[in-house]
């Protein structure tokens, strides 16, 4: 069977998906701000159903606006492949974090129908509500309650920065019903595929088209709240301070050594916000909240820096007088990609000729709690000089035009079984 991918047809959707954000224009690239539940995310939605609608696909919504697009199997009775990804895009993102696997998925499954392949098992397309952590500070929220990893009742109840709750703002954006029937059962997909650009150098660096991705690293994020004893610039002399902007300063450095004190290249630990109170300039910082993101691919060396980080903590509360309060966010174990999918995809790279390495994903996906329902894997291509989360995050029509070719191949494959 002879797959065409238009490509033409899939860079112009991933140039109008990028149209819908709130960003301003930038130099460096397309900058792309999508935050789920926002308009822009709304708009995209409507986008992209459009097109599924165009390409013969039913469309179903679940209460917290996971969007399913199925391609009806000859034998509808069979659990159905599935592959999927994200289009929420985090402040000042790209354009091809997750979009790639959603349009790449649709355009895999255009290119088989006009293949004239009829798949056994229904191919499923599955866009994932708020992969990103931006607006209610956990990332996979979809794909957590899909896979039951977050109990209903505490995804609601979680908050924005406008003190606004998830079950308020999905119910305003038209996603009402109760989160419990969002679950999907073990064994729901027969196998599930997520083509996803790398985030990383590796596939770029070595001239390759493809990455299999093995296994998933593990991430954790916890809160820290600071509290100390500010007051006027000026008058408080600093005796009398606990400023709990120096304290959040020393707690940041100790996640950097105890981070790089593990000497293994796969811990990574990264303090992206920093909330001041009251941020100002001639007052002395008197509350502090900071996000913790730690990944390794080995959890139990990573729960060892938390703990590392925990014992300078306390001695940081001792030497200034300050309390600092932890709340854990998430703290997830990795997956393991399935033997049977990555054999497939390496049977399709052979036959086609088409270079591949296996490798590590360090970024979090959705497939990292799919794993937790079904046999999983992922496909990386290369994105230039690996940089994502960015304006200038970019992946070749090319090097988009091979995942998806892989994608079709392996799906037509593992769909036929
Ligand atoms: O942070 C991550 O790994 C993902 O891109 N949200
Ligand atoms: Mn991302
Ligand atoms: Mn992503
Ligand atoms: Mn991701």
């Amino acid at each position: 069977m002879k797959i065409a991918v238009n490509l033409d047809r899939l860079s112009s959707e991933l140039e109008d998906l990028a149209s819908f954000s709130d960003a301003p224009p930038s130099e460096e690239g397309t900058a792309v701000t999508r935050v789920v539940f926002t308009s822009t995310d709304l708009e995209a939605r409507t986008f992209l159903e459009t097109l599924a609608e165009k390409a013969g696909l039913r469309i179903r919504r679940d209460a917290v606006g996971n969007i399913f697009f199925r391609w009806e199997g000859s034998d509808p009775s069979l659990a159905p492949i599935g592959t999927g990804s994200h289009t929420d895009a985090i402040p000042h993102a790209g354009m091809y974090d997750g979009t790639v696997g959603v349009l790449g998925g649709l355009e895999a499954i255009r290119a088989l129908k006009e293949a004239g392949f009829q798949p056994k098992r229904s191919i499923e397309l599955l866009m994932f509500t708020s992969e990103e952590p931006t607006r209610f500070g956990i990332g996979c929220l979809g794909s957590r309650l899909l896979s039951g990893t977050l109990s209903p009742e505490k995804a609601d109840a979680l908050i924005d920065k406008h003190e606004r709750t998830l079950e308020e703002v999905r119910t305003a954006a038209g996603f009402s019903g109760g989160l419990d029937t969002v679950k999907l059962p073990a064994g729901y997909y027969h196998h599930w595929l997520e083509l996803h650009i790398e985030q990383g150098p590796l596939l770029e660096r070595e001239g390759l088209p493809i990455g299999i991705v093995t296994a998933i690293a593990a991430p954790a994020s916890y809160k820290f709240y600071l509290e100390g004893f500010g007051g006027h610039a000026g008058a408080l002399l600093m005796p009398e301070r606990k400023d709990a902007l120096c304290a959040a300063a020393e707690l940041i450095l100790s996640v950097e050594r105890n981070t790089l004190a593990t000497g293994a290249i796969d811990t990574v630990g990264t303090v992206g916000t920093a909330q001041i109170h009251p941020g100002a300039v001639n007052s002395v910082p008197s509350r502090v909240t900071l996000e913790l993101d730690l990944r390794d691919i080995d959890p139990a060396r990573r729960e060892s820096v938390i703990e590392a980080v925990r014992r300078d903590i306390a001695a940081i509360q001792a030497k200034r007088g300050v309390t600092v309060r932890e709340e854990l966010v998430n703290a997830d174990p990795p997956a393991t990609s399935d033997a049977t999918i990555v054999a497939a995809l390496e049977e399709v790279c052979r036959d086609a000729k088409i270079l591949y390495k296996k490798m590590v994903s360090r970024a979090y996906h959705d497939s990292l709690f799919m794993a937790r329902i079904s046999p999983i894997a992922m496909i990386f291509i290369p994105c230039r000089n690996g940089v994502s989360h960015r304006p200038d995050e970019y992946a070749s029509p090319e090097a988009i035009g091979t995942g998806v070719s892989v994608l079709a191949a392996a799906m037509a494959r593992l769909a036929a079984q």
